[in-house]
């Protein structure tokens, strides 16, 4: 087996959008997003603490998808490495000259073995870090992007792909019979850079973006109802289960969906414990026990392949979370032990 690439950390994503106007208005006007450059074609922008040139590309197109997901790594030796490794796997691989795209310096693309497109880069463009331009912050200010979300039909096989990369699990979800629903994996040391969500795919089912603090994410709340777009609210504000964090999803103007995210926990020492949630625990998803909401299981953005075209989608055979938990005959407990008992009692 050849080596892989040394990952550091989920890096920045590409969207396909249908109106960079309403996509700005979003980004920009209500999330606070910083513009790196803007032009016809394409928004670049960061977070309040980031200094590569962006952490996400708005591109302008006929359909929403996703073009790309990229991932930092460490040397530009690592570059030769994800071709060998990705060529190796029969996977399609694209080296890409600097300012292929704007701001980032030589690349490798991939139509990875889950069928997602994924590239690998070392050197970027820095710009200004705005972490102490309190100035410009509002009350919403995002500090930097936290992880991608996959939709993908194989949890556990996407899972050896990504030990392949040596990402390591933080956290799980499973049933009894040893069905997994998802899982969280992590190179930088907080609980997740990729989340592996069981569903059709390959899809995008989120992008995340990191707070310090929870009042920022209910601000954007608060700022939403303002201008009269509450509905662009999907689920939460709440608390995770899983991860601890504090959450907020919205659905951008193109349907792709963001979270906004605060307070999960370290995770870079070597033994950090991997913990598995009951896919029964009605506390896994919020650590409040409310409900998910049904688009969030059923949701998710298209991926493209390398040329652009749409990826085709691979259903999911196994069981659905979300016909386990809220479908018909999905059950779920609180307190496990009181509902143990209370079934004792029926027989
Ligand atoms: O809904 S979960 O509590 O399982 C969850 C979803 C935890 C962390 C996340 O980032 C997420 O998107
Ligand atoms: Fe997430
Ligand atoms: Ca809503």
């Amino acid at each position: 087996m050849t080596t892989p690439p040394d990952v550091i950390r989920c890096a920045y994503a590409e969207l396909v959008v249908t109106d960079l106007a309403a996509s700005r208005a979003f980004y920009v006007d209500v999330l606070g997003l910083v513009v790196t450059h803007e032009d016809d074609d394409a928004l670049y922008l960061r977070a309040f603490e980031e200094y590569l040139h962006h952490c996400l590309v708005l591109r302008k197109g006929s359909t929403a998808a996703v073009a790309v997901l990229a991932y930092r790594v460490r040397t530009p030796h690592d570059l030769d490495l994800a071709q060998e490794y990705y060529g190796a796997l029969g996977c399609r691989v694209e080296r890409r000259p600097a300012g292929a795209t704007r701001g980032i310096g030589e690349a490798v693309r991939v139509e990875d073995p889950l069928g997602f497109p994924v590239e690998f880069f070392h050197d970027a463009e820095h710009v200004a870090r705005f972490t102490q331009r309190y100035d410009l912050h509002g009350a919403g200010a995002l500090a930097r992007l936290d992880h991608f979300n996959l939709a993908t039909p194989d949890v556990p096989a996407a899972r050896k792909y990504y030990e392949g990369l040596d990402f390591r699990v933080s956290e799980d979800i499973q049933d009894d019979e040893g069905t997994v629903y998802a899982a969280w994996m992590f190179r930088k040391p907080t609980v997740h850079d990729v989340a592996l969500t069981g569903g059709d795919g390959p899809r995008l089912h989120h992008i995340a973006f990191a707070a310090h603090e929870r009042t920022q994410i209910l601000h954007v709340c608060d700022h939403l109802g303002a201008v009269r777009k509450s509905d662009m609210i999907e689920r939460g504000p709440g608390r995770h289960g899983v991860s601890n964090a504090f959450y907020l999803y919205l659905r951008d103007p193109d349907g792709h969906r963001v979270e906004l995210y605060t307070h999960d926990y370290y995770t870079g020492d070597p033994d950090n414990p991997v913990i598995t949630w009951d896919v029964h625990d009605n506390q896994r998803r919020d650590w409040w026990g409310n409900a998910v909401v049904p688009s969030w299981y059923a949701e998710a953005s298209a991926v493209l392949d390398l040329d652009g075209n749409p990826q085709p989608l691979v259903v999911r055979t196994e069981s659905l979370e979300s016909e386990v938990t809220i479908g018909a005959d999905g059950f779920s407990y609180t307190n496990k032990e009181e509902r143990e008992f209370k079934l004792g009692e029926q027989v």
